[in-house]
């Protein structure tokens, strides 16, 4: 049947009307049900071992538009709304948004997803149902509030399997019940799975007040996704949802297994688990009962575990790197204390070194050693990143198992965040090179052909200021902000943490305000866009928050300032938000501390839309350095071995970084106490205002003071050469070309080729 009449059909059962009849609701609602019907109906890949990619986030955003690009109907849909004089873009703005995700991780598990079926790999996810994502932000007085986030609609991508799971806590049992999203795949004619668990009668209302009860947990164990960080209560819940998605998880790869026809004695020929990150590795015990349960030896259940299951590590942070407490694991899931501490007494026998235990001097699990130990691969997510867990984070592991060690650089899918939120880019491109990119991304470089070619640079140029048009026009609907479309666009988007520093961009804007104030003009106006949500609990990245949204509206009320800088924050920064900044942005954002940021995916992402990359030499930043070139790139900052060094050896903390050292500097100072000036003070806090100054001046843990003024000088040899049109749209289109190099498409054969091995 012609996609015309299926809608028309559709349509006329659920509502009793023809399209052009339906609001816009109805008729997303209507393209749902037959998206998700044509994905439903696709079969799943054939294929040997099949890969379970087990993850407590999966940050999807809205799915419409990129099922329909998948499904290969787009334009279709596209060109019929048009005849109803309906636009695509209104429709696909009634899709709430699921926030199963707080950042990077959650958003990288879905372009995996996205990309394991576009190269018709056998791979599902595995996670939870969270009847609330994230919190939704808001603004109140220039600080962060927190409102419940619910994204689940009487109709979503969710399709009911009626399969089932008891998993068994201490003292009760749970009913686990499976719901899937079919995931498309791009290429090819087949879908694979995300496997979301949830409780059979999940309450209606988020969790307020934890207490344990197991009548909550039944009820509430799926009520939100974990901000990432938290009390110690908040953290217990946190262990009751880990297992039951590992238990839930395990007993659905036994049972298909078991349908495949396959003894349990052979897992590890037929099945792959990838651990993203520590929240899922209750998995590896849990497997283990599981597999003695059926008649296996300790020993034999152990091997199959240690060929099926691999560990992905995503930062070096410590307080990131989960520790839970034997007596937590004892009241949640106490039949896994036994298997637990046996893996920790073999472990113990075999590598007495106390640095690599499992379970340590003070009865703490740590996950991430259990991973090691018990899997066979150990991957960081950029080059920099595995060299730093090889050579200091785990090099006690290391040096006992340096073949489990190898680096899987981070990608993004292209189609997502090239097609689907650049269209005109999207369209410029297929006319240069033509459309086999979507295929192999590395095709990409074919562009570097036009480097000279004045029509694609201006080209260029005309799509660039036609997204930052169309992100204004959003800005100003939404949110009220009135942007200059001709302005420097610097964007930087991504969870609020201090090693990230936006605090070390909000001296930047000070340095700029200042000069402004003192009559020196810049040469062009700048807009310096921030999007970052701070965890609930974490004081000091709300102070930055407060500090940006306050100097947002002094230089707002300043007629002097405001014809030449401008500071906006868009509220609740999310996936949507995403694809309508990352199109605009000139100058994108990546500072991070040196060591600090494991990879970063947003980098990528704006370096696919042309985006020059302002950073250091960080994560992905590097490799995005060798691969531009230092013409396309400006990199600044301390390197990563010194900041390493600079956290040892030294006083009164333990570190030989001294902040007050940085901030007595003639062009320091003054930045860093503008935040206790009387114009900041008034708009702002006093009391939180001067807290940030004090930690920023006499802590100041992630170094914002050691970069600063090397910050502020790339900067503004940055903005300078934005000037020269010509050379900088050349900068845009080699970035551009380069970005093949990111497509989660490559990083998926890697992960194929050297871990999975699927087929
Ligand atoms: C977790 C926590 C929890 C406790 C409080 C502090 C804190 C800080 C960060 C995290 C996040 C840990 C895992 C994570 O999201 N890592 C991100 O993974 C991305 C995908 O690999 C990568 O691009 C980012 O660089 C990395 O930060």
């Amino acid at each position: 049947m012609q996609l015309k009449e299926q809608l028309f059909q559709t349509t006329q059962v659920r509502f009793g009307c023809a399209p052009d009849q339906c609001d816009d609701h109805q008729l997303y609602e209507a393209l749902l049900i037959l998206t998700r019907q044509l994905a439903q109906d696709r079969p799943a890949p054939s294929g040997g071992r099949k890969l379970y990619y087990f993850s407590a986030e999966f940050l999807m955003g809205k799915l419409l538009s990129n099922n329909l690009l998948a499904l290969g109907l787009h334009d279709e849909v596209r060109a019929l709304l048009a005849d109803l004089g309906r636009d695509l873009g209104v429709i696909e703005s009634m899709e709430p948004e699921p926030a199963l995700g707080n950042g990077g991780l959650g958003r990288l598990a879905a372009c995996f997803l996205d990309s394991i079926a576009a190269l018709g790999l056998p791979g599902d996810g595995v996670g939870l149902n969270y009847h609330y994502g994230l919190f939704r932000q808001k603004f109140d007085h220039n600080r962060q509030t927190e409102v419940p986030d619910p994204w689940m609609e009487a109709d979503s991508w969710l399709i009911p399997t009626g399969c089932t799971f008891d998993v068994p806590f201490g003292g009760f049992d749970l009913k686990a019940v499976l719901y899937d999203i079919a995931i498309p795949g791009a290429n090819n004619q087949c879908a694979n799975r995300l496997h979301l668990f949830d409780v059979a009668e999940p309450a209606s209302a988020p969790w307020v007040g934890i207490d344990f009860d197991k009548g909550d947990i039944a009820h509430r164990l799926t009520s939100f996704l974990y901000p990432d960080d938290s009390d110690d209560a908040g953290r217990l819940l946190r262990v009751y949802q880990q297992y039951f998605m590992v238990s839930a998880g395990a007993q659905l790869i036994l049972s298909e297994l078991e349908s495949r026809g396959y003894a349990p004695d052979t897992l590890a020929d037929h099945v792959v688990i990838q651990i993203n990150d520590t929240h899922p590795s209750m998995v590896i015990p849990e497997l283990i009962r599981l597999l003695t349960a059926k008649g296996l030896s300790f020993d034999a259940a152990l091997d199959q575990v240690r060929r099926t299951c691999a560990y992905t590590n995503h930062t070096i942070l410590a307080e990131a790197l989960e520790k839970w407490p034997l007596s937590f694991i004892e009241k949640v899931a106490p039949q896994l204390v036994p298997v637990i501490q046996e893996l920790d007494r073999r472990m113990k026998e075999a590598h007495p070194d106390p640095r690599v235990a499992i379970i340590d001097g003070q009865d703490r699990v740590h996950m991430a050693h259990m991973d090691i130990h018990c899997g066979f691969s150990v991957n960081g997510v950029a080059a920099l990143h595995t060299e730093i867990l090889k050579n200091s984070e785990l090099k006690p592991f290391y040096d006992i198992y340096p073949e489990k060690f190898n680096n899987k650089t981070n990608g993004v899918t292209l189609r997502r965040w090239l097609e689907a939120c650049d269209p005109q880019l999207t369209a410029l491109i297929d006319d240069c090179i033509g459309a086999g990119w979507r295929q192999d991304a590395r095709k990409l470089e074919k562009l570097l052909d036009f480097q000279e070619d004045e029509a694609v640079l201006d080209r260029l140029l005309e799509v660039k200021q036609h997204n930052k048009n169309q992100l204004c026009r959003v800005l100003w609907a939404v949110q009220h902000i009135e942007l200059d479309p001709q302005s420097v666009f610097d964007i930087q988007v991504k969870r609020l943490h201090e090693y990230k520093r936006q605090q070390m961009n909000a001296l930047y804007i000070i340095h700029k305000y200042l000069e402004i104030k003192g009559g020196k003009l810049p040469e062009r106006p700048v807009t310096v866009l921030f999007g970052a949500k701070a965890a609930p609990a974490y004081v000091m990245a709300k102070r930055i928050i407060h500090l940006i949204l306050c100097l947002q509206k002094l230089i707002k009320q300043d007629p002097q300032v405001r014809p030449w800088l401008r500071v906006a924050m868009v509220e609740n920064y999310n996936v949507t938000w995403a694809a309508r900044l990352i199109p605009a942005c000139d100058i994108s954002e990546q500072i991070s501390l040196a060591s600090k940021e494991a990879s970063g995916t947003g980098n990528m992402k704006f370096m696919a839309n042309g985006a020059v990359t302002l950073g250091t030499l960080d994560g992905a930043n590097v490799e995005i350095a060798q691969l531009v070139g230092e013409e396309n790139i400006y990199t600044f900052g301390q390197h990563s071995d010194t900041v390493i060094g600079l956290y040892q050896g030294g006083e009164p903390d333990g570190r030989a970084y001294r902040p007050l050292d940085y901030y007595h500097r003639p062009a320091v100072e003054g930045l860093v106490d503008f935040i206790v000036s009387p114009e900041l003070l008034a708009i702002g806090d006093p009391a939180e205002l001067s807290a940030l100054w004090r930690d920023m001046k006499y802590k100041d843990w992630f170094m914002a003071l050691l970069d600063v003024e090397d910050y502020i000088a790339a900067k503004e040899r940055c903005l300078k050469d934005y000037g020269d049109r010509r050379a900088w749209a050349k900068k845009m289109l080699v970035n551009i070309a380069k970005s093949g190099y990111f497509s989660s498409d490559r990083t998926i054969e890697q992960y194929n080729k050297d871990i999975w091995k699927l087929k």
